[in-house]
């Protein structure tokens, strides 16, 4: 095997994961690191368990994460971005930038103590990979963007709400190429260190041989409009090229590199090759030509080489064309996901001046300050002083456009749930606009939308930093996630009540994200005292329980049944409980209307001395959440309080302070309708939007804080620029008067 770069023989011992200055080159910075990029790049590789599909590996780090989208024909890979589909364009690419980053770096990560969990994420999108290989064609994408944009959930219930996704096949060259191109980085990156490499290779030549074959993109069909190949397949099977040539060694790959130069893209209206634009899923021209020349050491491919670095880092350009600054000099390409574009640049000029131009001091020094100048600005080093990483730096995004991190129950981006449940750690977001503006806001999918390749050249440029810079990683990370509340509770109101009967409306709510999911053997008891019932000689045969509606038709009542003494209850029961579950705005609740009562003679029916009915109202608007009808999952009690005292375990209280039952007083019995009819009118309730019962549970709304705050502050402000203006304007009275 051809190798680049020396491996550094033997393991790290220390457990201190310190990563010492100058490893590589160190006369440009001895100095403390401006910021912690082993903690950056500690929280990138977090960022890549989140993005897991299919059953976690046991290594897996996000407690908010669980096993999802298993029936998908090739389980496993990564999740786009912020949603679901698995799209092997962009997914192999970042699997190439980041076995990249370990192929050009792997000492220094390996310095942070990070070598394993790195190897680890690099594993599991190679090996998904290999398995969309379907011999002359590959599964190039599971499920359908379209579709999939429409909901907004978490990732462990995208197949309840849509089912079984659809995977599609094809032999285009884009994809194929990309995916050798993976492979082949991969088993050079992990030469000597993984088991996998030999099968890495062999499937990176066997895509390889589909994509150049095939020298056509035309059956890569369903990712179009959200990842078209804009550039063609040349730049992939090129880049796949000089990655095959490094992972073998086989001169062949060399030639075959070669003969893809010609029909490289060019600059407009010119028969230059191109150096604008940058190096991105879709164009890997620009790394394959610093690949390129890094492989055959040939000074015409180094310029190419030069003049694309040059165009990205020298604000005066190259034949008058640079890339954008945006304000603290940010190389600005394009409005979507600019940092990405700035820092995968970066990378390109930080392995271009660790090889091709190592020797050549002037452009080491404008190379090196300039992909510093990058990823610093996207750590913190900025005009707006902010981090776009998050749960990194100072004032970093919390509402990343990513639908899992968010939380959502209710199937919206900013109703019910306005705050992220979740830290998306480690996520680069898009970006400023070219003029440094930038809201941090869940819907704004330009500017804050996460994916991985934003964090691809990201996280390989971070293997430099900590190459170069001492650097520690957090030790106790991840920090401990508390559920916001509850994830299952009950709330319930009085129907109706008279002398023969107690009529309920009682909802099961699923506000599950640690992770989120459902419970199939789902159930929950509601208890009722009756000494009233046996004195006056009826035995509990003579309670009768009836389900007057039932949202999902899927309930069934249990009882009454002996529970101590003459307190009874009935167990309500659901055939599937994952009817409940967080995906929108009806499925979060489930609701049942029961009636319990004795027959209509027996005017004997007294609801005061009964468990369940305390604290309940007869308010359906605003239902009281009770600990005292118990919720279970199959036998094991998960929410509520029986009535001997017994307790469910592991409850999260709520952060609000629920509502005080000041309202307790039952209004005048009604006798006379019947139940069929109230089930009718209260079906009309139950059309009002759910989310109002929701908003009156929310403590104060922190924005309005900040906006009553901020309008105090304009006050003082306006009230010290005129006391101001009225002192100026007597100095100058006064000295006019001189
Ligand atoms: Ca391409
Ligand atoms: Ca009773
Ligand atoms: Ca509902």
């Amino acid at each position: 095997m051809k190798k680049i770069r020396k491996i550094l023989a033997g393991t790290i011992a220390s457990s201190l994961m310190l990563c010492s200055a100058g490893l590589l080159k160190s006369e440009i910075h001895a100095e403390k690191a401006p910021f912690n990029y082993a903690e950056a790049l500690q929280k990138s590789l977090y960022f890549y368990e989140v993005q897991q599909a299919g059953p976690l590996p046991e290594w897996n780090r996000v407690s908010w994460r669980g096993d999802s989208t298993m029936s998908d024909d090739v389980q496993g890979g990564w999740y786009d971005a912020g949603d679901h589909v698995k799209f092997n364009l962009p997914m192999a690419y970042s699997a190439a930038m980041l076995a990249w980053g370990i192929y050009q770096y792997g000492e220094g990560v390996e310095k942070t103590g990070q070598y394993e969990i790195y190897q680890n994420n690099l594993e599991f999108v190679l090996d998904y990979l290999v398995a969309c290989d379907r011999g002359n064609e590959v599964v190039y994408q599971i499920g359908d963007g379209e579709q999939d944009h429409k909901w907004w959930g978490a990732a462990e219930l995208v197949e309840l709400e849509m089912g079984k996704r659809n995977s599609y096949t094809c032999n285009a060259s884009c994809v194929t190429g990309e995916m050798a191109a993976a492979l082949a980085a991969g088993a050079a990156a992990l030469d000597g260190k993984s088991k996998k490499t030999k099968d890495y290779i062999k499937y990176a030549e066997h895509y390889f041989k589909i994509a150049w074959d095939t020298k056509s993109d035309e059956s890569y069909i369903k990712a179009a409009s959200f990842y078209d190949s804009w550039s063609g397949f040349w730049d992939e099977l090129f880049w796949a090229a000089n990655w095959l040539y490094i992972a073998t060694g086989d001169k062949k790959y060399l030639k075959k590199a070669e003969e893809c130069i010609p029909n490289l893209g060019r600059e407009n209206q010119s028969d230059e090759l191109k150096f604008t634009w940058g190096m991105c899923w879709d164009d890997v021209m620009q790394g394959g030509m610093l690949l390129y020349a890094i492989n055959t050491g040939k000074d015409e491919y180094k310029d190419r080489v030069q003049k694309h670095l040059d165009y990205w880092s020298d604000p005066n350009g190259v034949d008058g064309k640079t890339v954008q600054r945006a304000p603290g000099g940010l190389a600005w390409l394009d409005s979507w996901g600019c940092l990405r574009y700035a820092t995968t640049a970066g990378f390109l000029a930080s392995v271009a001046s660790d090889t091709i131009f190592s020797k050549d001091k002037a452009k080491v020094k404008q190379y090196t300050e300039f992909y510093e100048s990058q990823i610093n600005y996207a750590l913190g080093d900025n005009p707006d002083k902010r981090s776009y990483v998050v749960g990194f730096g100072e004032n970093p995004p919390i509402h990343p456009h990513h639908r899992t991190a968010h939380g959502a129950w209710d199937d919206m981006k900013n109703e019910a749930v306005t705050e992220h449940r979740h830290t998306l750690y480690g996520a680069l977001v898009g970006g400023p606009g070219n003029d440094g503006s930038y809201t941090d806001a869940t819907d704004n999918y330009v500017n804050n939308e996460v994916a991985d390749d934003y964090n691809a050249g990201y996280t390989a440029l971070l293997c430099k930093m900590v190459s170069e810079y001492k650097c520690e990683t957090l030790r106790d990370f991840p920090p401990e996630e508390q559920p916001d509340g509850p994830e299952f509770y009950i709330q319930a109101n009085i129907n109706q009540q008279a002398d023969s009967f107690t009529e309920l409306k009682i909802n099961a709510v699923n506000h599950s994200a640690w992770p989120a999911r459902v419970i199939t053997d789902l159930s929950y008891n509601y208890y009722f005292d009756l000494s009233e019932v046996f004195e006056a000689g009826l035995t509990a045969d003579d309670v009768t329980v009836k389900i007057g509606y039932d949202e999902w038709s899927q309930a069934e009542t249990v009882g009454p049944l002996q529970y101590k003494d003459n307190i009874y209850y009935v167990k309500i029961k659901y055939k599937d409980g994952s009817v409940l579950a967080p995906i929108g705005k009806e499925q979060e609740q489930a609701e049942i209307q029961v009636r319990i009562s004795v027959p209509d003679q027996n005017k004997i029916w007294d609801s005061s001395n009964d468990y369940s009915i305390e604290g309940l109202t007869n308010d359906n608007q605003n239902q009281n959440i009770t600990d005292r009808i118990t919720m279970y999952d199959g036998d094991t009690l998960i929410w509520g309080t029986e009535p001997d005292g017994t307790k469910a375990t592991g409850v999260v209280e709520f952060k609000p302070v629920i509502r005080d039952n000041e309202n307790s007083e039952f209004s005048e019995p009604e006798t006379s309708e019947s139940f069929e009819e109230d089930t009718e009118i209260v079906t009309e309730a139950e059309k009002e939007p759910d989310e109002e019962i929701q908003n009156t549970e929310k403590p104060d709304d922190s924005s309005e804080t900040d906006q009553t705050e901020s309008k105090q502050s304009i006050i003082i402000l306006s009230v010290l620029i005129v006391i101001a203006l009225i002192g100026f304007g007597f100095i100058v009275a006064k000295k006019s008067k001189k």
